[in-house]
């Protein structure tokens, strides 16, 4: 078993594995070289060759005890037809939402459409250098998910005032969203995942009242599927204000803390395996910071079993020596 599967399943809590949300991404020169030949995007992440590659390129600088496969949460909407571009500067930007047309979506035509996706998971679990680390695959939350779909562009930018408009519309997509993020699951594993991320980047957007219905409900959906698949499954509602109710409600195997909840209040109120927390500015900051609030994390999680990640994807412009510092911080303790 990999260190962090034995944290999540044996729930050993003397090891501190580490893995950062975005490794294998533009802060490194390795991968931007690559990219600089590959301007479409979505097609760089179905180039199976590129793709394992780029998934093992933070294993092999930084010795990290995941690979998380290079991918991107937008190939769900990919693989149901609607298209998805990324634009310099203003992140992703999708075409219009044809209901019609993703209901006459098969099966097999969204799982051939995205074999490359799967083809590439088998790469790099058969690589030797994944041998004794867990190979992560995820998925977007199918909320997470809605948001990008119906408002067709980062919700940095803004959410449409009429997002909430067209509930039939809404319903249909998150039936849709629970059929193929299920395919989509399964195939993953099927090629070699270990362990599955939900990542749900804009839990924090919704309000109390309707976290059961956009959040709650189709999120335990899944959960309770991969179960049933016997992997472990670690959620990730960033910017959820009740990590303990989350956890009471939806179960996962581990939890994964964004950077503005308290660690000490997790730690007390919540006994499951938990993830990250740190806050990716420090690698901005000097080496002292980082040690300092590194150890702070670590401290905090001492009995607890803990995976060291920091509370959102690393930023594009850290340093290596400091990425380089943090591994080495966490490896020492
Ligand atoms: O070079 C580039 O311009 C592409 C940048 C990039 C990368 C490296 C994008 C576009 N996606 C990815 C890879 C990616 N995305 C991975 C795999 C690699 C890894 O983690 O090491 C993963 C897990 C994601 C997940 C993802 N994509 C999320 C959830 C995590 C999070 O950051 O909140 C989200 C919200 C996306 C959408 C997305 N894809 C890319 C961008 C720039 C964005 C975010 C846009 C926004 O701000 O709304």
């Amino acid at each position: 078993m990999s260190p962090i599967e034995e944290v999540i399943i044996s729930k050993k809590s003397n090891i501190n594995p580490i893995w950062i949300m975005r490794q294998a991404g533009r802060y490194l020169p390795e991968f931007r070289d690559i990219r600089k030949k590959n301007p479409d995007f979505i097609k760089l992440c179905l180039n199976k060759k590129l793709s394992s590659e780029i998934t093992l390129q933070p294993i092999k600088r930084f010795d990290f005890d995941a690979a998380i496969i290079f991918s991107d949460i937008l190939m769900l909407p990919y693989g149901l037809d609607q298209s998805v571009e990324f634009k310099k500067n203003l992140g992703p930007i999708l075409g219009n939402l044809e209901l019609e047309k993703i209901l006459r979506i098969e099966e097999t035509d969204f799982v051939e459409k995205l074999s490359p996706v799967y083809e590439s998971i088998e790469l790099v679990r058969n690589s030797q250098l994944t041998k004794n680390k867990a190979t992560i695959g995820f998925v977007g939350a199918p909320w997470t998910l809605l948001v990008y779909m119906i408002n067709k562009k980062s919700p940095k930018l803004s959410l449409n005032s009429n997002f909430f408009e067209n509930k039939y519309l809404i319903d249909k997509v998150l039936k849709i969203l629970d059929k193929f993020l299920k395919i989509h699951i399964k195939n993953q594993i099927n090629s070699g995942a270990q362990i599955i991320q939900i990542f749900d980047s804009w839990a924090g957007l919704l309000k109390e009242k309707d976290l059961s219905y956009y959040v709650y409900d189709p999120t335990l959906s899944l959960v309770n599927y991969i179960k049933t698949l016997r992997i472990p499954v670690i959620c990730f509602p960033r910017g959820i204000r009740n990590y303990k109710n989350y956890c009471e409600t939806i179960k996962p195997d581990t939890i994964c803390i964004d950077y503005e909840v308290d660690p000490v209040k997790i730690s007390k109120e919540i006994k499951i395996p938990v993830q990250g927390g740190m806050d990716p500015k420090v690698l901005l900051s000097s080496k002292e910071n980082i040690k300092k609030q590194t150890m702070k994390y670590l401290d905090i999680f001492k009995d607890h079993p803990y995976i060291f990640n920091l509370g959102h994807g690393v930023l594009p412009e850290t340093d290596l020596n400091m990425m380089d510092y943090l591994v080495k911080t966490v490896k020492d303790y």
